[in-house]
């Protein structure tokens, strides 16, 4: 086939897990084109199936706001009619699900009929997608979609209770690759961050608020007085000032460190001994799913798709949003009990392995083929 993907190309999840999908249909031979505004940041290396085409979105005095979506739209269409496309692949829904229906639109009156597929990822719906502002064209462009995919069943539920979508919603969890994403022996690292033997916490995110960076503060503080720790906190955002200020405040900064957007996950991960996610809002929690894949049990909130990945009381706790207590409890259960550790660590794993890509990546081979038969 000859797809052509949309996504945020950034290090958020939905434009990971569209890069990684695009890199495994070219490694199954189906040429996959990239439409983004800039270069996807995994899209780093030379394959004969992959190609890249950058939206260019022109600037004029009179545009206060230069129209992304309209340039995007022209550029979906020229890549469908130069190379020929089968079908377009966007990821979020928001502007890329409303451009792919301008694009089919424009390409259908010039006679050719090229079918979108629309993944939702979360916050697409359950944040801003609600906004009034929005709500009416993502409605409007979940309904005109060829295909509609979410990444949770939860997410799914939550998309058909809040809008008036008429039509089915196919749930395809996202993926992990498990080649990458192992236990490594990584122990000279575990030294040089836990000196003393303490146990380490983990929390990856983008530092924005529905991710509620000082609940894991906050539950590090109360487990670090029960038991010696460490805190690795990945990634950047909006709320790391402040979560650097707390830290301040608690007189914890040197058992906690910041390390930024680090690319090797997993090398930090092959280490930890407990994830926390204590999110407002997830529609699924590929960060956890990294977690696991390297046998790190994840306590984490009951938002969104979460429970469906982090097994109660197997691979992991899951709490209400904001019970710091209780996630305290959980994470000093696990740390404090090394058989349970271990039962949980290898539970976590074999879950992740329910996620692989070689399982949910024809998946997605399957539901194109679908949408192209109906047209
Ligand atoms: O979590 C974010 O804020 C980033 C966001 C995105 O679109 O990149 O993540 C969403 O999509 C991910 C991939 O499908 C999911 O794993 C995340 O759970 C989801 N985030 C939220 O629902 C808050």
């Amino acid at each position: 086939m000859k797809i052509g993907i949309v996504c945020y190309p950034t290090f958020g999840g939905s434009g990971v897990v569209a890069t990684e999908l695009g890199k495994a249909l070219a490694q199954r031979q189906h040429d996959v084109h990239f439409i983004t505004y800039t270069q996807p940041a995994r899209l780093d290396f030379f394959n004969e199936h992959l190609f890249y085409h950058e939206v260019r979105v022109p600037n004029y005095p009179l545009f206060q706001y230069p129209p992304y979506e309209i340039a995007l739209a022209s550029q979906m269409v020229d890549i469908a009619e130069r190379f020929e496309l089968d079908l377009l692949h966007v990821h979020y829904a928001i502007p890329h699900a409303s451009a792919a229906y301008m694009a089919r639109q424009i390409l259908l009156d010039k006679g050719m009929y090229v079918p979108f597929i629309t993944t939702l990822h979360g916050t697409d719906i359950t944040l801003v997608g609600k906004e009034p502002s929005y709500a009416p064209v993502v409605a409007f462009s979940i309904n005109q979609s060829d295909g509609v995919t979410a990444v949770s069943k939860h997410l799914r539920d939550e998309t058909l209770a809040f809008f008036d979508v008429r039509r089915e919603i196919e749930v395809i969890p996202n993926f992990i690759d498990l080649q990458r994403f192992k236990r490594q022996q990584k122990e000279h690292f575990r030294k040089a961050i836990c000196p003393q033997g303490e146990k380490l916490l983990v929390h990856t995110s983008n530092f924005r608020k529905v991710k509620r960076i000082n609940d894991v503060i906050e539950v590090f503080y109360r487990v670090r007085e029960e038991v010696p720790a460490k805190l690795l906190l990945i990634g950047d955002g909006p709320e790391r000032s402040h979560a650097e200020k707390c830290c301040r405040e608690l007189k914890i900064c040197n058992d906690v460190r910041f390390l930024g957007k680090l690319e090797a996950v997993e090398e930090v991960l092959s280490v930890a001994d407990v994830f926390l996610m204590p999110s407002e809002k997830e529609s699924f929690g590929l960060a956890a799913l990294e977690a696991m894949a390297c046998e790190v049990p994840v306590v984490s909130s009951n938002a969104g798709g979460l429970p469906e990945l982090n097994l109660h009381g197997k691979t992991g706790f899951v709490s209400p949003v904001g019970d710091v207590e209780a996630m305290t409890r959980y994470t000093l259960q696990l740390l404090r009990d090394e058989a349970l550790l271990n039962r949980f660590r290898k539970e976590a794993r074999r879950h992740a392995e329910i996620f692989s890509m070689e399982r949910i990546v024809p998946l997605y081979e399957q539901y194109y083929t679908k949408v192209l038969e109906q047209h």
